[in-house]
């Protein structure tokens, strides 16, 4: 195996023998086999749409596929084989609609539109020839393997989207599109380059369909102030990001004496008017999601995972963890939704009857529903500070937390930030400091939480309206700095949109990623002016001149 798409990657360079996630070798090697497969039925469905064929059951398969390959979603082998399988028939099918609709089949010659496989044995070994080390030059490499890591982002979520009835073709087809062109030889570095910004731009697009399709169906986050003690009744924990989940969940729990709470990414559920409305909706659970390993223990119920990032699970607690959509882990129970869209989560709820209630690890609450329309609500307030001088500086702290020692520079960062100064947060990042108490700025928190990694487009929607409000130029005019925290694919994909638009000099950390090679990180260091994280004193001093 050999994987480097995450932030953990061993050594800095790359896992070889067992994630440092914990996905085995079988698994990896699966995994780059699926995407191998995706990048075969890119090549029929870009074929395809010249000729006017779209075939919405590959579009959802390809974006189901990349969903599942994101670091810590999916570990159970047997839903690859199985995935693969279902790739090449479908592939197969496409192909034949291709030249049914007199499309052009000659032009499709790579290997991924035609190799054949059926046994498991068939598979392995045709997964250690197409993983990420199969393409040699390591600057076309890390191109490609960005341009992927950015669209396994954009994949998750449109497919939360796609489950409110939200989707767009132009997404699909550029997906398509990008992927097929990772198996384009005939690329130069910088046609990669710009396919990397492309990428970016539908980054945007797709964060904006996601924010319409959770506003529209569940309202406008609000300010809200979340509880994060716990209640009497035995709970329902929900990790994750996907609100479908989360809103069959609560339905189905109302009036059965099980209370539910969130988990880590699915904290910003409490921010929706739609989900208010449930009195057994008790609150936050803990903290981000490596912490999982001791708060699902202490949380005594059963947890329900809608998308990543489990942490492959204890047998203290292992059987109390439920999987869903591209959720996967062998020996868990995956629940599958019917063809209504519909899940039945009955089998959780009655195991959560039998459970003692959580055990309290905090108490008091934290406040976080800040999203565009909420903040834009308040423009004048922020405005008014702004010009007064009582806020001298905003810092984007998006994107991801994890398990290394070295991000602690973000609680740190944060205490360290002076007192005009406003944190605007979004994603599994916030629980670095979500819990310090920095007081605010003439009734504006000095940490506004968005919500989740992908409502770091609210935190864009913003910028781009001060700087209207602002009459300026360009948006690195403002006072806002970016200091964002990455460990997964919805970060990469947060990130390319951000240098969508126009955004320079962000700092990322806790380390650059393993995938980009010497050159491909001196692109972004030149034109971006990317840099790593440094110390908290140096980094201070760079922001604040
Ligand atoms: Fe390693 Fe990260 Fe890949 Fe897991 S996802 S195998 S930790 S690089
Ligand atoms: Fe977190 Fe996995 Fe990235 Fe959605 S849940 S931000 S790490």
């Amino acid at each position: 195996m050999f994987c480097f798409q995450c932030q953990e990657a061993s050594k800095g360079t790359g896992c070889t023998v067992r994630g440092i996630c914990g996905k085995p070798e079988d698994v990896a090697n699966l995994q780059d086999l699926l995407i191998y497969t995706i990048k075969g039925i890119s090549l029929w469905a870009v074929e395809g749409r010249k000729v006017g064929v779209v075939n919405g059951e590959a579009d959802e398969f390809i974006m189901n596929g990349l969903f599942a390959t994101i670091t810590n979603a999916n570990f159970n082998k047997n839903v690859f084989v199985a995935r693969v399988r279902k790739g090449l028939k479908l592939r197969d099918t496409l192909k034949e609609q291709v030249a049914l609709a007199g499309g052009d089949t000659a032009a499709v010659t790579h290997d991924a539109a035609y190799f054949t496989g059926e046994t498991l044995e068939d598979f392995e070994k045709k997964a250690t020839q197409v993983g990420v080390l199969a393409t040699e030059n390591e600057d076309v490499r890390s191109l490609r393997e960005l341009i992927i890591y950015g669209l396994k982002g954009m994949a998750a979520y449109a497919a939360h989207a796609d489950n409110l009835g939200y989707k767009k073709d132009e997404i699909f087809a550029f997906m398509e599109r990008a992927l097929a062109e990772t198996l384009n030889d005939g690329l130069t570095a910088d046609d990669l380059v710009a396919l990397t910004l492309e990428t970016g731009k539908y980054g945007v697009d797709v964060m904006a369909l996601l924010d319409e399709a959770n506003t529209s169906t569940y309202g406008n986050p609000e300010i809200t102030e979340v509880n994060i003690g716990v209640g009497k009744n035995p709970g329902i924990l929900i990790s994750g990001h996907d609100l479908k989940d989360m809103e069959q969940l609560l339905e189905q729990t109302a009036g059965t004496g099980v209370d539910v709470y969130t988990h880590s990414e699915m904290l910003p559920a409490n921010y929706y008017p739609a989900f208010k409305k449930y009195d057994h909706f008790v609150g936050n659970y803990g903290n981000a999601w490596w912490k999982q390993d001791k708060e699902f223990d202490s949380f005594n119920g059963p947890i329900l995972m809608t998308t990543n990032c489990l942490v492959p699970p204890k047998a203290s607690y292992k059987d109390r963890v439920y999987t869903t959509s591209n959720v996967g882990f062998e020996g868990l129970i995956h629940i599958e939704e019917d063809e209504k869209g519909k899940k039945d989560f009955t089998q959780i709820i009655e195991h959560a009857k039998k459970c003692a209630a959580p055990v309290e690890i905090e108490k008091g609450s934290i406040v976080g529903g800040f999203a565009h329309h909420t903040v834009l609500s308040l423009a004048d307030k922020v405005v008014d500070a702004v010009k007064s001088g009582a806020i001298k500086r905003f810092f984007v702290m998006a994107g991801c937390d994890g398990r290394m020692k070295s991000r602690d520079y973000y609680t740190e960062f944060a205490k360290q930030l002076p007192k005009d100064t406003v944190i605007l947060t979004a994603g599994c990042a916030k629980y670095k400091y979500n819990k310090l108490e920095l007081g605010d700025i003439g009734g504006i928190p000095r940490i506004l939480d968005a919500g989740q990694c992908n409502d770091s487009y609210s935190l864009a929607v913003i910028a781009l309206k001060l700087k209207e409000v602002f009459e300026l130029n360009d948006i690195n005019e403002l006072p806002i700095s970016y200091n964002i925290a990455w460990y997964e694919q919805k970060a990469v994909i947060v990130l390319l949109a951000l240098l969508h638009l126009g955004v320079k000099n962000i700092h990322l950390g806790p380390s650059l990623p393993a995938f980009l090679s010497p050159n491909v990180a001196n692109v972004l260091v030149e034109n971006f002016g990317i840099a790593p994280m440094g110390t908290v004193e140096e980094d201070m001093k760079v922001f604040l001149g």
